[in-house]
């Protein structure tokens, strides 16, 4: 039998096993490897109708425009802001991407930033490795408490509800900001986000990225959290406005920063190495064995769907 055919954007290297487990039920148009990708394109154009891509590469108008017969676009990875979402849903073309699976592991290190920021966890790692301890070099350095304390949320979706559950844990009372106020949970709204930081000692960003987001956290925000606020940042860079951010942390006007996701990533403004109340990551959030692994097993799950019964299980909302 021959295998259904898909074209993947690129490599799934977020999850080793992921690109050989395609290839063993899938006939792979592997465009990452393509030397001339339009030409690429046009030569495979009537015969693709489903894209296999990821949330962090993504998948360009002009892919999804030069393919008559596309009819799904099935992606690994929760946000699709990298997708473009208006091309595909201009032809009918359906979009999946892997919710939900994610939503405890991305919860785990939004609180891992969270403390590590609060209570110096990379400052004290490097003062052990450097020696410092032992030598009696420089001073220990007191941390921010927080159990009991204010615990804000920026977009409360399904990751925000699980970093919210967690918060509960640490007796912490929890507000929130969101695009429509949520009557199903107990935690205050605040329509302003100004207000919201105000109010928060820990403002964590969990919302979409994209353009209705773009710079959401701006200056004022960063200003009313203020000299002992804390800013924890699991969804995507592009929703601080980054240079305000390295500015504010410069002053001493914000205490501090877990951050997981950047604007321009790889990259890291240089500034925020130099910073020792600034926790960095290496966009980690959903990398555990066992997330990684459901998030594959949703990807194949949606392909397979498709190819069986024309639906994706889990389309974008
Ligand atoms: C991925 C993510 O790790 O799902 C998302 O939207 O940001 C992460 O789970 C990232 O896309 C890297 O591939």
């Amino acid at each position: 039998m021959t295998k259904p055919r898909i074209l993947q954007i690129g490599s799934l290297t977020g999850h080793p096993p992921a690109d050989a487990e395609l290839a063993a039920r899938y006939d792979v148009l592997q465009y990452w490897k393509a030397s001339d990708p339009q030409a690429f394109l046009h030569e495979h154009a009537d015969s693709v109708e489903v894209i296999a891509t990821s949330a962090n590469i993504g998948c360009k108008a002009e892919v999804i425009n030069s393919l008559p017969k596309l009819k799904a676009i099935c992606s690994w990875g929760v946000g699709y802001d990298s997708i473009d979402v208006e091309a595909a849903q201009s032809r009918n073309v359906l979009i999946s991407n892997t919710p939900d699976v994610l939503n405890d592991c991305v919860a785990d290190l939004a609180w891992g930033l969270l403390i590590a920021s609060a209570r110096n966890i990379g400052w004290g790692d490097r003062f052990v490795r450097a020696n410092h301890w032992e030598n009696k070099v420089g001073n220990l350095t007191l941390g921010t408490r927080v159990s009991g304390k204010k615990l804000g949320i920026v977009g409360l979706g399904r990751i925000g509800e699980a970093i919210a559950r967690r918060g509960i844990g640490f007796d912490m009372e929890v507000g929130y900001h969101n695009r429509r106020v949520r009557s199903d949970v107990p935690h205050r709204y605040f329509e302003s986000l100004v207000e919201l930081a105000k109010w928060s000692d820990f403002l964590v960003i969990a919302t979409v990225g994209g353009a209705s987001t773009k710079g959401l956290i701006n200056e004022p925000v960063l200003r009313a959290l203020g000299p002992k606020g804390i800013l924890v940042n699991i969804a995507r860079g592009s929703v601080i406005d980054e240079p305000a951010m390295v500015q504010v942390l410069a002053e001493g006007a914000l205490g501090g920063a877990g951050l997981d996701v950047f604007d321009k990533e790889p990259k890291v403004p240089d500034a925020l190495k130099t910073m020792n109340n600034v926790v960095l990551m290496p966009h980690i959030a959903s990398a555990t064995h066992e997330t990684r692994r459901a998030m594959t097993d949703c990807l194949l799950e949606n392909l397979e769907s498709f190819f069986a019964k024309g639906k994706v299980l889990t389309p974008i909302d």
